[in-house]
């Protein structure tokens, strides 16, 4: 029995109950992060069944190519998309960091929820238990896959050296612990305090020395954008500073048309209704960099005013204040005008040519 876009179920007491049907991948962080949203989802509407479907991705199956080189932008999410048009799911969990700064027709991001710590963090190999990036030794070798984190960490400790890995965070934890490849290796905070590992992690990146990834550490439920009973259902997990932050940063990034394959990197930071943004692109190296910050009112009582209605850079939130959100959006694409109109588009096009080329 169908009734609106529910899946409907009779519970035996005649009582007609929704299923909601949620798709994840089937990594252990995956798993973790569906399984927070459906907990605040059940206490929001007890009354509602939702249902779990895992699923494996190509970015799951391809666990030895660094993430920066396989090109497909929607690694993670097209399966679970296709999955969302079939209607086979009504919603999926996602790090906000991992989705397209443009969706594919049709959908949205219905929720951005309360941003865990954005910043990267540094998890040491057991041996060198008491040391920081400053204090490892010449030549220690650093993995991580991130071009982002390569550019910043290589131009700020040359004397370290930087190597790909790949896999999950489990496979990627065992690569560090059982050889002997690297000294240490770069993890967003977020995913580690969700994995229960935050006791491996010795040192957090501050901006000085790492800016984050646009979207880092907020997850992000995505759903079709027709399906107005569920996107209603989801909005109530909106965090509105999280999603002024980034909209902002999906904003300056999308401006720069770059992806996940480009070192592109943020920090963001809303006080007294003023939403700030410092956005910066590197060379691979590190070499050549572009850094600039503005800042925005998000007061909802200023007077820029926009239809209803409206996604911003594929964030759909009708319970946060419009003129806010446009001004986030204006914001990031401000800051990437003025980084354009410095150079950002000939070090980002030499550095996605010379990964290509790697
Ligand atoms: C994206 C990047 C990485 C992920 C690139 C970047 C890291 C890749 C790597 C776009 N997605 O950050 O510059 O280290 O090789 C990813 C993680 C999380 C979401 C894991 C991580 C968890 C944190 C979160 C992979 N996507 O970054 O350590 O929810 O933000």
């Amino acid at each position: 029995m169908e009734e609106g876009p529910y899946k409907c179920v009779r519970d035996g007491n005649g009582t007609v109950n929704r299923v909601i049907r949620m798709g994840t991948r089937k990594s252990q962080l995956a798993r973790i992060q569906t399984d927070y949203v459906a907990e605040k989802l059940k206490t929001l509407y007890p009354d509602v069944h939702l249902e779990i479907v895992a699923m494996s991705t190509i970015g799951d199956k391809i666990l030895d190519t660094a993430l920066s080189k396989i090109g497909e932008k929607s690694l993670f999410t097209k399966e679970l998309e296709n999955a969302l048009e079939r209607n086979e799911v009504d919603l999926v969990v996602h790090s906000l960091k991992d989705l397209p700064t443009t969706l594919p027709n049709g959908f949205t991001i219905g929720a951005v929820l309360q941003r865990e710590s954005p910043h990267d963090a540094v998890v040491l190999h057991p041996k060198n238990s008491g040391l920081t990036l400053d204090t490892l030794p010449d030549g220690s070798v650093i993995g991580t896959s991130s071009l982002r984190r390569a550019a910043q960490l290589k131009k700020r400790f040359p004397h370290l050296e930087f190597k790909d890995i790949r896999g999950n965070l489990n496979t990627r934890l065992k690569k560090l612990d059982e050889k002997e490849d690297y000294a240490a290796i770069i993890l967003a905070a977020a995913g580690l305090k969700r994995m229960g590992w935050e006791a491996r992690v010795s040192q957090v990146l501050g901006p000085e020395d790492c800016m984050y990834a646009v979207g880092q550490g907020a997850l992000a439920v995505e759903v079709r954008a027709r399906d107005c009973d569920i996107l209603e259902m989801v909005s109530t997990l909106h965090h509105s500073e999280t999603v002024l932050r980034c909209i902002a940063e999906r904003a300056f990034l999308r401006r720069l048309e770059g992806g996940c394959s480009v070192p592109v990197a943020v920090n963001t930071e809303v006080k007294d209704s003023v939403l700030s943004l410092t956005g910066a692109v590197y060379s691979l190296d590190g070499a050549d960099s572009l850094k600039e910050a503005m800042e925005t009112s998000v007061d909802p009582g200023n007077k820029l005013v926009a239809a209803a209605d409206i996604q911003h850079v594929g964030v759909t939130a009708h319970n946060v204040p419009q003129c806010a959100q446009v001004a986030a959006e204006k914001l990031g694409v401000d800051l990437a005008d003025l980084l354009l109109s410095k150079g950002a588009m000939e070090i980002l096009t030499t550095a996605r040519k010379l990964n290509d080329a790697r």
